[in-house]
């Protein structure tokens, strides 16, 4: 079955420093990206809460600095920089994988601006910064929910990722994965 319209949606990004929780806090990466590059793809409204579909990394890579560390920065977004290297993503982790995306003001840590971040169901060999990342996001999870706690939290993304990976098993998408957009 082809996605249900607007779906699928293209997004054409690079990956950015986020609050430096996604690993740390719940063992969960995340590549964030602007979130002004979600806002501009169409999807109605840019509605916040948890999506699903495809991810591409490629391009070369650089190491993240963080000049303020997410603690002392509270709900706001760390200072961070990132120093290009003249590595390169791989050719085992440049395909096209599934993803679940966030996108909005994580009501459990009550952040101050909202962000756009991508977890994809892969084990990369290194942290990618600064990478090109290309999206197609092909329907919405659910809302952002507040937790109880942390384990909460996780138990919920681990549902989603289940949720993706069943409906991509099933739909296939395959002429989506061959689209021009991941050549
Ligand atoms: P930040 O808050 O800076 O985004 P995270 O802990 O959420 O910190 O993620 C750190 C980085 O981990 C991402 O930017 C990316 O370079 C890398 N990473 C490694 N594996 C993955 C993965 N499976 N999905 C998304 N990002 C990943
Ligand atoms: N944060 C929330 O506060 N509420 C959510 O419902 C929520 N759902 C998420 C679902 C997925 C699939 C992912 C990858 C993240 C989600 N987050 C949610 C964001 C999470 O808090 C964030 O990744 C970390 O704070 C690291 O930035
Ligand atoms: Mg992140």
């Amino acid at each position: 079955m082809p996605p249900v319209p607007p779906y699928p949606v293209f997004i054409d990004s690079h990956v950015i420093g986020g609050f430096g929780r996604g690993s740390s806090d719940l063992g969960i990466p995340t590549a964030n990206i602007p979130a002004s590059d979600f806002l501009a793809s169409g999807i109605p409204k840019g509605q916040t809460g948890i999506y699903f579909g495809l991810a591409k990394i490629s391009g070369k890579y650089g190491t993240l600095v963080r000049h303020t560390s997410p603690e002392e920065n509270g709900s706001k977004p760390p200072a961070t920089e990132i120093v290009q290297t003249e590595k390169s993503i791989v050719p085992k982790d440049g395909v096209v994988l599934p993803m679940v995306m966030s996108v909005g003001w994580n009501p459990f840590y009550g952040n101050s601006e909202p962000s756009a971040e991508v977890h994809i169901v892969h084990k990369f060999a290194e942290q990618f910064y600064g990478a090109a990342i290309k999206l197609a996001v092909l329907g919405y999870i659910r809302p952002e929910q507040n937790f109880a706690s942390v384990d909460a939290l996780i138990e919920e993304i681990m549902n989603d990722i289940r949720k993706a990976k069943e409906i991509l098993a099933e739909n296939g998408f395959k002429q989506i994965e061959s689209n021009e957009f991941f050549k």
